[in-house]
């Protein structure tokens, strides 16, 4: 049985807002050394699958520096391995360059064939989890399948950010709804397809009419009605981190006593690219509890219940509670940093208190994203010594020193290139 594996891995995950602004979603670091896409790749490999296609499109110079020829996947080979796919047409007429995923697989239809697999699996870039894909691929071949769908139950509430399928006794599938605003059931797909070879490549040239030609909108609900399309309930730990807050609950679970996925499972190993560092040190005066904490940092501070990142410089009576912070980010003497997320190469000056005040003022630019106390700042801003920045509060990339004389940002603002005069202004 041969099977290739299609890792989606194009899409722009706004909801990430300045942690994908800079990369694509399966690029965003997490857990400390992993990045997103580690999990699919991982998955592939520990379930027997060596040919894999990453397609890219949005910011993809992270994820292909990161995947390269995919030596820490064992993928490095001469025959099959991981191949990156870059999409040939970039923008559409309208200008824009985002396509759908049934479209982006369409323009990859000669790669599928070259490799002339029993079955294609389709796979999404930006998802935490540890699945057999091998289990799946069984049944499906058992059932005689066109298609099967990954599913799970999910908590009502967000049942409408997801496809909601309806399977009969035998798990075929009778109904499905791309995202339903009332939705029928909680039961999600996925968004991981197995297909026959044969019936994706009909179904592709069928109804991939336009560029954002879907496989929620536009492939499955019609394959429902012609094809034999089952369902395949999985019941193992898995998270579509599609959200800041999502995002950084399921790191922050992975700092508990026994988290629901485990890292430190040797059976399914999870493989990631990193960078040669030495061990993290300790020092006298510092204190970590409940945290994950990578190789190369230096904790001179307090870290609690946080996930910090390979490179990271705490200074001695700083304080790190509930945050996450990315690699190589400085955070120096006596800076206190409490329930944020911290991207890369940032450095936090002395005495800055990141996260100050309440929860209760919404960021007005972006209300479904941080109206929970989180605050986020983005790669390589530089914060002056004694700042203070609110919750909610997004801090753009690159922002730096010249903006932050000294400064208060309130809780719930937005802070590109700031002026002096800006800062005057957001603190009436
Ligand atoms: P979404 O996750 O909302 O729903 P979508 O935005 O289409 O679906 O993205 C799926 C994956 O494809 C993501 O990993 C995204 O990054 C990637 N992607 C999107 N466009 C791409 C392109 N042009 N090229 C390459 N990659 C691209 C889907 C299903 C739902 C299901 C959820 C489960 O449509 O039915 O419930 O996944 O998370
Ligand atoms: P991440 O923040 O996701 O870790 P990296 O620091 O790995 O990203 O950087 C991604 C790569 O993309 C780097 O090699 C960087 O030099 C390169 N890069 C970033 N922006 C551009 C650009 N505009 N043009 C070309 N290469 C770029």
């Amino acid at each position: 049985m041969k099977n290739l594996a299609l890792i989606l891995a194009g899409g722009r995950g706004t909801r990430l807002d300045i942690l994908s602004e800079h990369r694509a979603k399966p690029s965003v670091p997490f857990a400390g050394k992993f990045r997103l896409v580690d999990f699919a790749l991982s998955n592939c490999v520990n379930s027997g699958i060596y040919n894999i296609g990453v397609l890219t499109q949005y910011l993809p110079m992270s994820l292909n520096k990161h995947i390269g020829i995919g030596k820490p996947w064992d993928l490095d080979r001469k025959m099959g391995g991981v191949t990156l796919l870059q999409p040939c047409i970039r923008k559409n007429k309208q200008g824009a360059w985002y396509q759908g995923t049934a479209h982006a697989v369409y323009q990859n239809i000669n790669f599928i064939k070259q490799h002339n697999p029993d079955n294609v699996v389709i796979l999404s870039g930006d998802h935490v989890y540890k699945m057999d894909y091998s289990e799946m691929i069984a049944k499906h071949e058992q059932n005689g399948a066109d298609l099967t769908i990954a599913a799970q139950r999910v908590p009502h509430e967000e049942a409408s950010r997801f496809g909601i399928l309806e399977p009969n006794e035998e798990m075929q599938i009778v109904d499905f709804k791309e995202k339903p605003a009332d939705p029928p059931s909680n039961l999600a797909s996925m968004g991981i397809y197995v297909f026959k070879t044969e019936a994706l490549l009909e179904v592709l040239e069928k109804y991939c009419t336009q560029e954002s030609s879907d496989f929620g909108h536009h492939i499955i609900p019609p394959m429902i009605e012609n094809n034999q399309v089952y369902s395949y309930e999985f019941e193992g730990y898995w998270k579509d981190v599609g959200t800041l807050e999502s995002f950084w609950e399921a790191n922050l679970a992975l700092t508990g006593p026994l988290p629901e996925f485990n890292l430190y499972d040797d059976n399914w190993k999870l493989h990631t690219k990193s960078k040669e560092k030495p061990p993290a040190k300790f020092g006298n005066k510092s204190r970590v509890t409940q945290s994950i904490v990578a190789n190369g940092s230096i904790i001179n501070g307090e870290v609690e219940n946080s996930v910090i990142s390979p490179g990271v410089f705490i200074e001695a009576g700083a304080v790190v509670r509930d945050s996450i912070i990315f690699s190589n980010t400085r955070v120096k003497k006596n800076a206190i940093i409490s329930k944020a997320i911290i991207d890369k190469r940032v450095i936090i000056g002395a005495n800055c208190h990141i996260g100050f005040g309440t929860n209760e003022i919404p960021n007005h630019q972006k209300p479904n994203l941080l109206n929970n106390g989180l605050t986020v700042i983005a790669k390589r801003a530089k914060i002056s010594a004694n700042t203070q920045i609110g919750r909610n509060c997004r801090i753009f990339s690159y922002v730096t020193d010249e903006n932050f004389k000294s400064g208060i940002i309130p809780s719930g603002s937005t802070v590109t290139q700031l002026t002096t005069k800006d800062l005057v202004s957001l603190a009436e």
